[in-house]
Formats: structure tokens, C-alpha cells, sequence
């Protein structure tokens, strides 16, 4: 092997990368993103800016990285463009102030997209990886990402082969690139479970620059300890979905869930497991996340497919130590195939997304803070709400102390339009849109999601809105949005300031 491939520091591999290269990253969320390469490669930007010299990358990942990469990338200002998802905090404010150009689509449309050539293609692909055969045969590690397309598309291949992750993980992975139009065939997944590529990643070991040995842990953050909000989103959600069981709406066996990212998403699994009457369900989901790794040890999870695994460091020894327990019960795919809209309207797959705010009518606002502050992206929410068998949107009723409401007469930033969303649900209750007109929505979304000490000011919204199919006050739509750019305050909001 060591004669194969050329075994160097990630210092060494980063140096290979120049002002103006494009690169794409393995990986989803923290999950199998490259560590070293990317510290490396920002240690060196920050010595080529020193000495006056010019050095930033474009940039395509799976979805969000961990801080070694975004985050470090971000701070050495080492970045010109990057897409997609990302949760950096650093990254946000760098992409917010317009010293990144940030371009955000749907996750499964970035392999189509760098295939198609709608975007720069990338000259390295960095993977992480935990095995290597001399053929150039690779086993990717917690997160696919876009790792089959960047590894056959770029000119060079760098390879972190990070020790920490064990071998055994072979076998957990289905590789598989779609055809493309126009010869382009059906996906052929029939259920969650379903395998239809390979195990392993082929690389041309001729594209192999070099290898960097690491022994890193992935860096996923933990999760808030739930609380009453979080709890009461979470019994909303079962119940309503026990109910819409009881009630036929849902096949008696049950569809496979989808669920997004975060202290929500976590807290709404946790009570589907708790509630006996829903039966044990598969997920076919792009984030497989502590919870889900609970309830399948519990036995109300059946299987798990997903993009990555994304769980915490104390979980993720878990799951390494029985690993053979886990090896029926998950499968990891590239992202276009676990986010297919193809597949998630052909499973059926029920949705559950969180919100930043919602309007009275069912649009959904998923990234912008007021509108023009972007929070971490799209991710694979629109994939899975368009073409679900329903969706289902939670959020907070309000968030900063009550001094925003998540429920507003017209939503800042549009991403899941009124068309898609079905379901809205706070820890207030549970507005089913599904078969009723605007207004009847407005209705149902303010008296049963939003805040009761909002309810009266949104009431009053729709008595200036006058007639018409959808009624919007289009002076006054987005007053609650520029009360709090005023105030700080979405309470203080008086219509008639609006109005004149
Ligand atoms: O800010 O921490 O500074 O107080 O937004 O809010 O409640 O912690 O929610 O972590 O679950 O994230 C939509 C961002 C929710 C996420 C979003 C403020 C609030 C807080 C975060 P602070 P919470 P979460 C699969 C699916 C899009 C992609 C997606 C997301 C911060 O779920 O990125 O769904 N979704 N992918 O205070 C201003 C409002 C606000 C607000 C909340 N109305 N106005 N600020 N906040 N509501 C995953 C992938 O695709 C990989």
C-alpha cells in the first residue's frame, strides 16, 4: 500500500491546493467530513494573507462540516464561494457580511448539478475514508454526501484515512450514482431497507494525489436537554399522527418517516417512540441522529436509511461496539438517492421539518432571520416536503422571549410554499391544512399555532386585509418584522403605523 499511494502530512496534501482551486468535501454535517486537510489548509491561507498574498477556495460539501473545516476555512477567510447547507457560525457571519458568496439549493440537486455542469466543477475532492485497497477502492466513513460524484469528477483525489473509525464499517454503505437524463432510469428503491449500489466507493487509483493518516473523532455538538416546549412540539406531533392513524389516513403498517435536524427533531422522535400507538416504523431520512439509534436498541425503530450518522461522540461508541447488532437495521447513501424525490414520493414518507417562522396561510420560511439574515440553508427540507405523502412543519411559537412570533402574516423569506406544507405544529396544537381555502387556514393557524398573546394582533391583521382570495394588507404584511427591526419587539406592533 505505502508504494501504491503516497502517504504525506495534511500539510503536505494542502499545499497542492491553490488560490482559486475548487474543492469538494466528503461528508454530511460532521459526519465524514475531512478534518486535517481542511486545519491545514486554513493555517496556510492565514500565512499566504500574512505575506499579502491572495489565497481563498470555492467550495462544495455534502451539507454542513464540522468547525475544523467550515469553521476554520471561514476564520482564515480561505473561502471565495461555497454551497450548500452549512451551520458554522463563523461561516454564517462571513456569508451574511458578503465576504462568502453562499449559494443555497435543494441536497439533492448538488451531485446532478456538478454533474451537469450548472456549477464549477471541483479539481480536488477531499474524502474521509477508513479503508483503502490498492485498487482504489475506498470505505467512506459516517456521511456519503457527494462523495461518489466529486471522487470521479475531480481531477485529484486526496484521501484522509482517518484510523479512528473502524474497518467493520465496511458493508454499512450503498454506493450508487443515478443515471442522468435523458436515458435517466427509476431509482430502484422499494423500501427503506433496499440496497442498490455497492459497499465500497471505486476511485480511479490513478487520481489518487495522496493520503493523509488521522485518527480524529467526528465533531458533532450535543443536544439541549429537552424542555417544556420541545416536549409538548413532540407530543404534538404523535398524537396527531396516532390519530390520523385511527382515523385510516395512514396505511395500518405505517410509512417511513423523515425527520430534519436538531433539538426538535430529536424531541419529536423521542415522544413517536414513546407513544404505543404508533407501531414500529422505519426512517428513510438524510440525518440519522441519537434518537434514532435509541429507539432502534428499543425495537420502535425497525430501520434506519440515511446519508449520514450524525451522532454524539458517547453514541457513536455505541454503535462501534455492537456493530453487528447494527448492521441490518442502517444503510448510508449518497445524498441524491436518501433525498430523492423520486424515492420519498414513492415510499410515502411522512416529513417533519422545523421552521424559523410560518405564515397565517401555511408558507414556510426555513432560513432567512427577517428576512435577510441566512441561518444555515435549505438542506434537504424541500426535498422531502414537496414530495412527501404529507408534511408536517414544527416550530417554537415564538422564539427570543416571546418577542417574535414564528406565526406572521406573511412570511419574510418564502422556501416551502403553502402548496407543499400540510401540517403546522406548535407546542400550542396542530393546524392540518390539508382541503381548506387561505382563509379558513388563517384561521386555524392563529387559534390553534400561534401564541395566545399574539392571537389577537394576527385577528386584528385580517380585519385590515379587506376581500379577496388571499387577503394580504400589503402595507402592513411584514409590520410585525419592522416593529421588531424598530423595537425589538414584535408585541409592540400597532397596526395603524402600518396602514397609512
Ligand atoms: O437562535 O440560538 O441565537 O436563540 O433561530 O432556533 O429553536 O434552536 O431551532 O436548532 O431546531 O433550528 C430552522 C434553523 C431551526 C433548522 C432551523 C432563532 C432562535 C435560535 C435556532 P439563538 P432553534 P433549531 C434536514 C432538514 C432548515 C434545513 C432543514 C434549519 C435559532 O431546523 O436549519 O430543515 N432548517 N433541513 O432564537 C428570528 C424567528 C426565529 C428565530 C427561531 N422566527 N426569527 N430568529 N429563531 N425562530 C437537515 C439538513 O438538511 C442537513
Amino acid at each position: 500500500m505505502k508504494q501504491t499511494f503516497k502517504f504525506v502530512t495534511a500539510e503536505e496534501a494542502a499545499s497542492f491546493i491553490k488560490h482559486g482551486d475548487v474543492v469538494g468535501f466528503s461528508g454530511f454535517t460532521a459526519a465524514g467530513s475531512p478534518k486535517a486537510v481542511p486545519t491545514a489548509l486554513a493555517k496556510r491561507a492565514e500565512e499566504l494573507h500574512s505575506q499579502g498574498k491572495e489565497f481563498k477556495i470555492g467550495m462544495f460539501t455534502g451539507a454542513s462540516t464540522g468547525d475544523s473545516l467550515d469553521g476554520a476555512l471561514a476564520r482564515a477567510k480561505a473561502i471565495s464561494y461555497r454551497s450548500p447547507y452549512q451551520s458554522n457560525k463563523d461561516l454564517r457571519n462571513a456569508m451574511n457580511s458578503g465576504e462568502v458568496e453562499y449559494y443555497d439549493l435543494h441536497l439533492s440537486s448538488l451531485a446532478l448539478s456538478l454533474r451537469y455542469g450548472f456549477v464549477k466543477k471541483p479539481k480536488f475532492a477531499i474524502l474521509e475514508i477508513c479503508d483503502l485497497k490498492e485498487n482504489g477502492e475506498v470505505v467512506l466513513t459516517t456521511g456519503v454526501g457527494i462523495s461518489p460524484t466529486i471522487s470521479r469528477i475531480a481531477d485529484y483525489v486526496i484521501l484522509e484515512y482517518n484510523r479512528f473509525h473502524p474497518r467493520e464499517l465496511a458493508g454499512f454503505h450503498d454506493i450508487y450514482e443515478a443515471g442522468d437524463p435523458p436515458h435517466r432510469r427509476e431509482i430502484p428503491i422499494y423500501n427503506a431497507s433496499d440496497r442498490i449500489g455497492t459497499t465500497t466507493l471505486k476511485i480511479d487509483p490513478k487520481k489518487i494525489l495522496c493520503v493523509v493518516e488521522t485518527n480524529q473523532a467526528d465533531e458533532v455538538g450535543g443536544f439541549t436537554p429537552l424542555d417544556d416546549v420541545t416536549t409538548r412540539i413532540g407530543e404534538n406531533v404523535a398524537s396527531f399522527l396516532a390519530s390520523e392513524l385511527k382515523l385510516n389516513k395512514i396505511p395500518k403498517e405505517f410509512v417511513p418517516l423523515q425527520s430534519g435536524v436538531g433539538n426538535i427533531a430529536n424531541a419529536v422522535l423521542a415522544s413517536l417512540g414513546n407513544n404505543p400507538e404508533i407501531p414500529p416504523f422505519d426512517m428513510y431520512t438524510e440525518v440519522i441522529q441519537d434518537s434514532v439509534i435509541k429507539l432502534m436498541k428499543e425495537g420502535r425503530v425497525k430501520f434506519a436509511s440515511g446519508c449520514s450518522l450524525t451522532v454524539s461522540a458517547e453514541m457513536l461508541q455505541e454503535v462501534y461496539a455492537d456493530l453487528d447488532f447494527f448492521r441490518d437495521k442502517l444503510v448510508l447513501r449518497p445524498q441524491e438517492i436518501s433525498n430523492s424525490p423520486e424515492i420519498v414520493r414513492r415510499l410515502g414518507l411522512i416529513s417533519i421539518n422545523t421552521a424559523l417562522e410560518a405564515d397565517i396561510f401555511g408558507n414556510v420560511n426555513s432560513t432567512h432571520v427577517l428576512g435577510s439574515k441566512m441561518m444555515n440553508g435549505i438542506g434537504g427540507s424541500g426535498d422531502f416536503t414537496r414530495n412527501s405523502y404529507f408534511s408536517i412543519f414544527t416550530t417554537p411559537s415564538t422564539a427570543k422571549g416571546g418577542k417574535i412570533s414564528a406565526i406572521v402574516p406573511m412570511v419574510s423569506h418564502n422556501d416551502h410554499s403553502e402548496h407543499s406544507v400540510k401540517v403546522l405544529i406548535t407546542e400550542h396544537g396542530v393546524a392540518d391544512l390539508r382541503g381548506f381555502s387561505p382563509r379558513q387556514r388563517a384561521e386555524m393557524i392563529i387559534e390553534q399555532c400561534a401564541d395566545p398573546m399574539y392571537r389577537p394582533m394576527l385577528r386584528d391583521y385580517l380585519k385590515i386585509c379587506g376581500s379577496g382570495h388571499t387577503p394580504v394588507n400589503l402595507g402592513a404584511c411584514f409590520g410585525m418584522h419592522r416593529q421588531f427591526a424598530k423595537t425589538g419587539n414584535m408585541l409592540d406592533t400597532k397596526w395603524e403605523d402600518f396602514t397609512g
